[in-house]
């Protein structure tokens, strides 16, 4: 396959995965810095080496948002249930590595190629092309220099999607932004639809959303300087990382755990504001070896499954919370978010 490219970074990339189809693996429940990674390496793999790919993820798309980015750019995402892995050859994940626990890999494949901005996993080292940049704030921001120096011209859609993935990814360039995400998003600018990401940032909302998050604040208890809130079930496993984010918020706060348990699993945020200590260290000793963990000095996440014999998922979300505690050398009784003062008045039956 001829590469019409002078750039050996990305003459690698394209020849570990022509001639294809190549499957691009998306994590579980992807974010909008997962959705543009895939969605530009996609347009570089058809431009640079004619090679075709399908894009895929598991789990499910939960944010309001995220749904409101996909159904008005029409992206050609499909679900891992409708694919047949064997009918591709290659495999590339974005922004997600193999066996990192959040990723729909068959456990019978490896991948091909792997671009991502999380830390390198064991599992990652055997893969033929790896391209793993931990300083970047978003996977996507890698894309778009491989666009650029392919001088492949970013459609205003892709543009659209991309620049929205930088800025949700860094909360506008303020977390963990380096250089290149600054640089990749100046270039998007011009070209990005801003009306519709106003309209996708302000989308509406179905009302579980309001019932979860009164439950992680009713939940939510505070260690310290550590707020912490056990959702239990969900059916939006994106509401962890949503609830995590809005506690950070909170005065005086400096780490959230929020935790539920959806399909199987025991999800779990962790966010911090503290810039000496790393995140994705902290999220390992939450899960310890009975599940996967993993993220960057600010942000991180993981899951215990809860089919292990004798599990149960009050428990484990008790135990990630009592693993953070020992981790961090928290010493403060809990107490609750929520002063009795400020809890809504609840009614009470009639007596009798
Ligand atoms: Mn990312």
């Amino acid at each position: 396959m001829q590469v019409r490219t002078a750039v050996p970074r990305l003459r690698r990339l394209v020849d570990a995965l022509a001639p294809g189809p190549v499957l691009i693996l998306m994590h579980d429940n992807p974010d909008p810095d997962c959705l543009a990674s895939a969605c530009g390496l996609r347009l570089l793999l058809e431009k640079c080496g004619g090679v075709k790919s399908t894009i895929a993820y598991g789990g499910l798309i939960g944010r309001a948002s995220n749904k409101a980015l996909i159904r008005e750019l029409g992206l050609p995402i499909r679900h891992v249930d409708q694919i047949d892995f064997a009918k591709f050859p290659r495999i590339a994940t974005v922004d997600t590595q193999p066996r990192g626990g959040n990723n729909s890999l068959p456990h019978d494949r490896q991948a091909d190629a792997v671009v991502d901005h999380h830390a390198m996993r064991k599992a990652t080292r055997s893969v033929p092309f790896t391209d793993i940049r931990t300083q970047y704030g978003a996977t996507c921001t890698m894309l778009v220099e491989y666009l650029t120096q392919a001088e492949i011209e970013i459609p205003p859609p892709l543009a659209t999607l991309m620049f929205f993935a930088i800025r949700t990814e860094t909360q506008e360039l303020g977390r963990e932004a380096s250089k290149a995400d600054v640089e990749a998003y100046m270039e998007l600018f011009p070209i990005a639809d801003l009306e519709l990401i106003s309209g996708i940032e302000r989308a509406r909302i179905p009302l579980d959303y309001f019932a979860v998050w009164h439950r992680g604040i009713q939940n939510g208890k505070l260690f310290g300087k550590v707020a912490v809130s056990a959702l239990g079930a969900i059916e939006n496993p994106d509401m962890v990382p949503e609830i995590a984010d809005l506690l950070l918020r909170l005065e005086d706060v400096d780490w959230t755990l929020v935790c539920g348990y959806h399909h199987g699993n025991v999800l779990f945020s962790l966010r911090t504001n503290d810039p000496n200590v790393n995140a994705g260290a902290i999220s390992q000793r939450v899960v310890g070896r009975k599940g996967t963990a993993g993220g960057h000095d600010t942000m991180a996440g993981g899951r215990i499954p809860v089919h292990l014999p004798g599990a149960n998922p009050d428990a484990l979300q008790e135990e990630m919370i009592q693993r953070l505690l020992k981790a961090l050398e928290v010493k403060a009784i809990g107490r609750p978010l929520l002063p009795d003062s400020m809890r809504p008045v609840t009614h009470r039956p009639p007596r009798g």
